[in-house]
């Protein structure tokens, strides 16, 4: 439907056609980037899941190649699952991955490469005693799945965690295993009462200096352990920082009140399933996340596509803050920059929209800093500390000091725009608190579409000014507030904000404070994703 043929994105990674989900088994080999993935070969819905297959030198461009692992065992008939990929001490890979069974139960299976000289990883073969793990005994075979990275132990055993849930605590089960064949269940790393199933569990170290990132199996008195979840309830990711224990397997956050599942959530917008990976190449840790349509599975059926994946992320623990993540965007995507304009030290008055000239508005990486007016942010009355983002009434809702910041994928006559905001709120003893927002009940003039109002509080330190990246592209606009401190993905449908038509805006609806930005926009070039052929 050439309608809308405009939503498909220029710079992201998506399949040539049809369905795809979680990210799975991302790791890199001989020189390529590998990316899996959940993947409908015959509709643009869910169903008949197998794993898609890409490869890539530097992870914006990609090649497709053929279904890496289907569905053709009684162990994984029903679909070939999330999993994830662990890289040897010999340098061989194996991928643990969920079957669901000729009786739709959950087990895991192991499969690896046929071909290690291939650096392409084109073949794969599952292990003969397939399954490697079934449920163990007071576990439902429904709720046991997406096996994650292994990392090594102290011991010299490789230790995975699986997703579950006893009654409503969500939990991490832990196996030990030397060959990935025979496991032992360890006991829990983790659980978390009242968060429901677990989905991709992901378990990692962050470095405590916040420089470069770490190996799935490093460990020591310089790390920090991440448990992050794919909570299937309220279908977001959320992470704690912990310390974990080598001897015990567990794992304890470092503040039991922003635990996994009831504090920071990784995006707070359409991002699921998400998944990190090591790049030993570049020495970071990356991030992967499921970005889902929502727009009705009518329209993805005419599109005949379903889903994105974020641009994948650099992941570091935020030493200013070390209550948090820091998520940004690969260096690779800067690749993309096509021209760019500056806007230096723009007053933005209360109450006003001021249009931001551009040769086009529908690929952008937008990098934006802003000031409130220092007299009014300490000259304003206590206001607004009850403030969320989502029961916020959203952009056009005014306070004394927010919301403010950019209009994208607006047309003229702002019939149609997705707000990216600030909102500082103040409190009786003159602190602030500042919170990040994206708005998108007026991004579409159809009415088909959510339109949720997304949000949360975003750390601003002393002396920070409030900044915020944002790459568009086409349906989904991703934002990093104060150096991916606070992280939010949207999909939108504009029908008049498309090709074009589409227009950049900087807003300011705060009743007191005049706000002053400065920005760097950049047009993105696409990036070419087609199918490997050996003649090219
Ligand atoms: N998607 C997979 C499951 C996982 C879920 C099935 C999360 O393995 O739990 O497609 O989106």
């Amino acid at each position: 439907d050439s309608m809308l043929s405009w939503q498909r994105t220029s710079f992201h990674f998506q399949p040539e056609k049809n369905w795809m989900n979680d990210p799975n088994g991302p790791l890199y080999y001989k020189g390529w980037y590998h990316f899996f993935y959940q993947h409908n070969p015959h509709a643009a819905v869910w169903g008949d899941i197998v794993w898609g297959h890409a490869v890539s030198r530097d992870l914006i461009n990609w090649f497709h190649l053929p279904l890496a692992i289907v569905s053709d065992e009684w162990f994984d008939i029903n679909g070939v699952w999330t999993g994830s990929a662990t890289i040897l001490l010999n340098g061989k890979i194996v991928m643990l991955y969920t079957g669901s069974t000729n009786e739709s139960v959950q087990v895991q299976n192991l499969a690896y490469p046929a071909d290690h000289n291939d650096p392409l990883l084109l073949k794969w073969v599952k292990y003969s005693g397939n399954p490697v793990l079934v449920s163990p005994p007071g576990i439902d075979p429904n709720d046991f799945r997406d096996p994650t990275t292994a990392w090594y132990t102290s011991e010299g055993k490789w230790r995975i965690t699986i997703g579950s849930k006893a009654n409503n605590t969500g939990i991490a089960l832990v196996y030990d295993t030397e060959d990935f064949i025979n496991f032992k269940l360890s006991g829990v790393l983790h659980g978390v009462p009242g968060t429901g199933m677990w989905e991709c569990v992901d378990f990692y170290p962050v470095s405590k200096t916040g420089q470069n990132g770490l190996d799935t199996s490093a460990n020591g008195p310089h790390v920090k352990h991440v448990v992050k979840t794919s909570l299937d309830d309220v279908r977001k990711d959320s992470y704690a920082l912990g310390t974990y224990d080598d001897k015990t397997g567990k794992w304890y956050p470092d503040n039991p009140e922003i635990d996994v599942g009831i504090g920071i959530m990784l995006d707070y917008g359409m991002f699921y399933a998400s998944k990190t990976f090591y790049d030993q190449d570049k020495g970071r840790r990356v991030l992967w996340g499921w970005v889902a349509e929502s727009d009705t599975e009518v329209d993805d059926v005419k599109k005949g596509w379903a889903s994105l994946q974020g641009i994948p992320r650099t992941i570091l623990l935020d030493t200013k803050t070390s209550s948090n993540l820091l998520q940004w965007p690969v260096e690779e995507v800067e690749r993309l920059r096509l021209k760019g304009k500056e806007f230096n030290n723009i007053e933005v008055k209360t109450g006003s929209v001021m249009p931001l000239e551009l040769d086009g508005a529908t690929q952008l990486d937008i990098a934006a800093e802003f000031e409130l007016d220092k007299k009014a942010l300490e000259s304003t009355a206590e206001s607004n500390v009850d403030f969320s983002c989502s029961t916020s009434g959203g952009a056009a809702q005014r306070g004394a000091l927010g919301p403010f910041g950019l209009l994208v994928l607006a047309d003229d006559s702002l019939a149609e725009h997705t707000s990216v905001y600030f909102y500082v709120a103040k409190g009786n003893n003159g602190t602030h608190k500042t919170f990040f927002c994206t708005d998108q009940s007026r991004s579409s003039v159809a009415n088909d579409v959510k339109k949720e109002i997304y949000g949360s509080y975003v750390p601003v330190l002393e002396g920070e000014k409030l900044s915020v990246r944002i790459l568009v592209d086409h349906s989904i606009v991703e934002s990093f507030a104060q150096g991916g401190r606070t992280v939010i993905t949207s999909r939108v449908y504009p029908t008049r904000a498309i090709y074009g038509a589409a227009r950049l805006f900087l807003f300011n609806n705060a009743i007191e404070a005049t706000v002053t930005s400065s920005l760097k926009i950049w047009q993105m070039n696409s990036a070419f994703i087609r199918r490997y052929s050996n003649e090219q």
